[in-house]
């Protein structure tokens, strides 16, 4: 038998069975292909044999390539002497038993075996362009010739996984087993059941046509979401060979294109935000013994929009959740707003009518404290007022159960405060939601000094558990990414004073990839929240620096879309933002007051301005010991502001650039502007070495 540690050979009677095990996705990491080729090898000579199972150990099949192995120069197999090739010339059937993943290079092996079989809970997809590459393992040329070029296309361009009953719909799965069979057993039997059909059923042998005018309206339909990425446009122009060239032209095809990607910019910058996320849930100096509590009841405080958006993010990942408000009206209202957010995405075509009710009936409005004492995690979201949170934490102190962890969704308040109205401050932590809560991933655990290391794990799990990508953060003002951000929000705004005009800012941001500018957003989400946030900053702070060009706004009245005017002006039930003379008035007029130099500014100029603020922000943030690392801020800034996944993140985009250089820059303006721009310790100490943002040593977490 062929047997090498992460591939091994077995006979069940006159079955091969070729088993990957290779934890813990079962990548095709080292010797993995090797060993599959061996052992179809073997099979193969072995005239006991009939035919082979492909299968993975442990939680999946194969989940595609090595990531970890691109762009490191790693060989790998020519054309003609990969998995694929000789799972196409095998004399012997070869059936693929998925459970897991198959994806990537896992589903492109199986899609080269002869049959395809799966239980109900797996998954199948080629998400490489979700990495800024394409499926080289032939998967452009095979896909389309099971489910033909439309289907294969959408399932390229966007990289998401299909479900095996969906998968046996399109024809890329033959039989889905029954819920509960024993994968192997099935698979054997199956095996045993086509070893004798001939001629064998390649793939490769289909064909494919598609009109022309279908990857010229894929190329249409993908613009917005692909901005100025290379790889969805690369995989269109794969999937048109494999309906324009013969199957091994077309495979030759592929691997060009597929050349031309694994070493570019957006490439490497997907790969580090891929693994970055991963990295964000380790909690290195936490101790590793402690497991996250495994809640089951959850209730939420507050059915305003936040709250009402937490319960569905509980809803939607089948919790059954409880929501609590002061009065039956904000209940109602709060209710009506999850009906509205549900009956919305039923109508795009997001949410199955079903699932929508399914979800809805696990949101439970109750009336008071006692009906969520027994809850054993409540998350409040009511007012961002500490005078009106520290006597909901009192109660809840009060009449929740021993045990209950005590979580607040507060955007920037004191987490220490707010744990010491309690007599259990060790079960207290920050559960930051980014808004709309229901949509944005980003979950912030915000982390007081007497939070146990269990009560962090229970809130980094629970964001998680549904669906978010969870990030520890310091207890600082703003946390870590709304701090991170606010000196952009303000250079954004000092810009204006200079010279500059929103729709000018707005549309720097939108080239460098963003999906709306800054002037934009701040419309959007109401200059009035805003203008609060600046209040408190300036009370605490004497030399907070003021910007009166969006308080005189504020005192306009211009609160952005809900007012029909904010930086922009807006049609009647229009969203698309016109510049305003209005407001380039106003811009003019307090400059004038302020007697600032006017001057003109450079598309390079202006996004530096916002992006090394932040850069400098972070450094403050880390060197302070109130982020555990630089690629957790660039998983915050992914999540949390839209920042354009293709360019890896604030911090990995600033590596880009070069410690020394950004250090540079900073320096220049602190002497031209002041202690705003006053180089953080630590980046001056990255300069210094010229270390990395990446490389960081942070402080350790205050
Ligand atoms: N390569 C290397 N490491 C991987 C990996 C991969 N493909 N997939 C996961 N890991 C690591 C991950 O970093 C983490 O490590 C651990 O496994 C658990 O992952 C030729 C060129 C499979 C859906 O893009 O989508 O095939 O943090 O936390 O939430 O055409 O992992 O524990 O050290 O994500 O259960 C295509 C990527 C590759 C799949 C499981 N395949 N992976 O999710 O676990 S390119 C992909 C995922 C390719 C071919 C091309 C997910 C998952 P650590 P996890 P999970």
């Amino acid at each position: 038998m062929s047997d090498s540690p992460v591939v091994r050979l077995e006979k069940d009677g006159d079955i091969g069975v070729i088993i990957v095990n290779y934890p813990p996705v079962n990548a095709l990491g080292p010797g993995v292909s090797e060993g599959i080729i061996d052992s179809l090898n073997t099979a193969n000579a072995d005239p006991s044999i009939k035919a082979m199972v492909l299968i993975g150990d442990g939680r999946s099949f194969i989940a595609g390539a090595d990531i970890r192995g691109f762009g490191t120069g790693r060989k790998r197999a020519p054309i003609g002497q990969r998995t694929y090739d000789v799972l196409d010339a095998s004399a012997k059937p070869v059936v693929a038993a998925i459970h897991g993943f198959a994806l990537g290079g896992g589903l492109e092996n199986a899609m080269a075996c002869h049959y395809r079989i799966a239980v109900p809970s797996a998954k199948v997809g080629l998400p490489e362009v979700l990495i800024g590459i394409l499926p080289g393992g032939g998967g452009t040329q095979r896909l389309p010739r099971l489910v033909g070029a439309q289907t294969a296309l959408e399932m390229i361009t966007s990289g998401r996984h299909v479900p095996a009953p969906e998968a046996a719909k399109l024809g890329i799965i033959d039989e889905v087993l029954p819920d509960g069979t024993n994968l192997r057993e099935s698979a054997v039997a199956y095996a045993r059941k086509i070893a004798d059909i001939r001629p064998l059923p390649r793939v490769r042998d289909k064909t494919v046509t598609a009109e022309q005018g279908v990857f010229d309206a894929c190329r249409k339909s993908i613009a917005r979401r692909a901005r100025n990425q290379k790889a969805p446009y690369h995989c269109i122009a794969a999937v048109e060979a494999a309906c324009t060239l013969p199957f091994d032209d077309g495979i030759r095809r592929e691997a060009e294109l597929f050349a031309e990607l694994e070493t570019s910019d957006e490439a490497k910058a997907l790969r580090y935000a891929f693994f970055a996320e991963r990295e964000v849930a380790k909690l290195p100096d936490l101790p590793t013994n402690v497991a996250p509590y495994d809640f089951e009841k959850p209730a939420v405080i507050g059915a305003g929009t936040m709250g009402g958006g937490i319960a569905m993010s509980f809803a939607d990942f089948g919790y059954d959740v409880k929501i609590m408000d002061a009065s039956q009206e904000g209940l109602d209202r709060g209710m009506e707003r999850i009906r509205n957010n549900y009956a919305t995405s039923v109508k795009r075509g997001s949410l199955a009518e079903d699932e929508m009710n399914r979800r809805l009936a696990r949101i439970h409005l109750v009336a008071g404290y006692d009906d969520i004492a027994n809850c054993d995690v409540v998350v409040e979201a009511v007012f961002e007022r500490m005078d009106v949170k520290k006597p909901i934490f009192e109660k809840l102190d009060e009449v929740m159960k021993p045990g209950a962890f005590l979580f607040s969704n507060t955007s920037a308040l004191d987490m220490d405060e707010l744990a010491s109205v309690t007599k259990r401050p060790e079960y207290v932590a920050g559960t930051h939601f980014f808004s709309p809560a229901n949509v944005m991933k980003l979950l912030e655990v915000v982390r007081p000094s007497k939070a146990s290391p269990e009560t962090l794990m229970t809130a980094m799990a629970m964001g998680r558990r549904i669906g978010k990508i969870s990030a520890m953060a310091g207890n600082t003002d703003g946390f870590v990414a709304n701090r991170s951000r606010a000196p952009f929000n303000s250079e954004m705004v000092i810009l204006l004073e200079e010279g500059c005009l929103p729709e000018q800012v707005d549309q720097v941001m939108i080239d460098f990839g963003y999906p709306m500018g800054p002037f934009a957003v701040g419309d959007l989400a109401g200059l009035d929240i805003g203008a609060e946030g600046r209040k408190r900053r300036a009370l605490a702070n004497p030399n907070y620096r003021k910007l009166p060009i969006a308080d005189k706004l504020v005192e306009m009245g211009r609160f952005g879309q809900k007012t029909s005017a904010g930086w922009y002006r807006y049609e009647k039930g229009d969203r698309t933002p016109h510049p305003d003379p209005e407001v380039a008035a106003i811009i003019r007029q307090v400059a004038a007051e302020m007697n600032v130099p006017q001057k003109d500014f450079t598309p390079t100029e202006i996004l530096q301005r916002l992006l090394f603020s932040s850069v400098n922000e972070a450094c403050k943030i880390l060197e302070e010991g109130k982020a555990y690392r630089a690629s957790d801020v660039d998983v915050m800034w992914l999540h949390g502001f839209g920042f354009p996944r293709y360019r890896g993140g604030l911090m990995y985009w600033a590596d880009g650039i070069g410690v020394k250089t950004v250090y540079a820059q900073i320096a220049s303006w602190h002497q031209q502007y002041g202690e705003r721009w006053a180089p953080s310790r630590l980046l001056r100490a990255l300069a210094e070495t010229n270390t990395p943002f990446r490389e960081a040593k942070p402080a350790p977490f205050a």
